[in-house]
């Protein structure tokens, strides 16, 4: 096994599979729903730096910028890495106010591998910009549905959400699996309830994983959709291992 160095940021592209370079769709699917018409017309119109009171739209860049230059890799290509994007969403003051959370490194990579567009492991400006305004979409459902402002929201609202908002098309057993990895159960009459990270888990991995999928199906039947696909072994794992 030849020992692993990680690539630079002057190594040429390798030409990628097609499947890598159709990374995300944004057609509604019969198969699959319309959650991409969901990031289409609600997500890309949030404004992140609004929502976190920041005074002008280059205070979030600023944050960007100043976490990337303390480390010579990450400015190397202009980017962050995981315990990079922990401490921003951490350590901000203004994006702690807003969702008053601590998030946890292995958060941060799951949500650093769903936008990693370049496919580099890094989260780029533009890939941390749009995982801002998935997370402030994000809260935003959670606290529309977090009535009682506990932090958590029903399983039947997530499910609402899933289906509905979100636009998945997923059958009930599907969902059922869902509940019993994201949420606790508590009294009275062992009610079901997520917490808002959990949340950000499962609609990062919802979305990754459909488009991965999706995009081995279109590519196995010459464009078309058929609702199924067939996985390498190791093509498999390096889908699931990413995230
Ligand atoms: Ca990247």
């Amino acid at each position: 096994m030849p020992q692993f160095t990680y690539p630079t940021p002057s190594a040429p592209p390798q030409q990628m599979p097609l499947y890598v370079q159709q990374q995300y769709h944004e057609q509604p699917s019969q198969h699959y729903g319309t959650y991409s018409t969901y990031y289409l017309n609600n997500v890309m119109k949030v404004n992140a730096w609004q929502a976190y009171n920041f005074s002008h739209p280059s205070d979030l860049e600023m944050v960007f910028t100043q976490e990337m230059q303390k480390n010579p890799e990450n400015n190397a290509r202009q980017a962050l890495q995981a315990e990079d994007l922990m401490n921003v969403l951490n350590k901000t003051s203004s994006i702690r106010n807003f969702y008053r959370l601590n998030w946890s490194r292995e958060m941060c990579s799951i949500m650093i591998a769903m936008l990693d567009r370049s496919q580099d492991g890094f989260m780029q400006w533009s890939e941390f910009l749009e995982l801002q305004q998935c997370l402030v979409a994000w809260y935003q459902v959670f606290c529309q549905h977090d009535v009682d402002r506990s932090g958590f929201i029903d399983a039947n609202e997530l499910i609402r959400v899933i289906r509905h908002l979100f636009g998945y098309q997923i059958q009930p057993q599907t969902l059922e699996t869902i509940l019993k990895r994201y949420s606790r159960v508590v009294p009275p009459n062992s009610r079901c309830i997520i917490a808002f990270d959990d949340f950000v888990a499962l609609s990062v991995r919802l979305r990754a994983y459909t488009d991965a999928f999706r995009k081995r199906d279109s590519l196995m039947h010459g464009g078309a959709e058929a609702g199924n696909c067939t996985f390498g072994y190791d093509d498999f794992l390096r889908c699931v291992l990413c995230l």
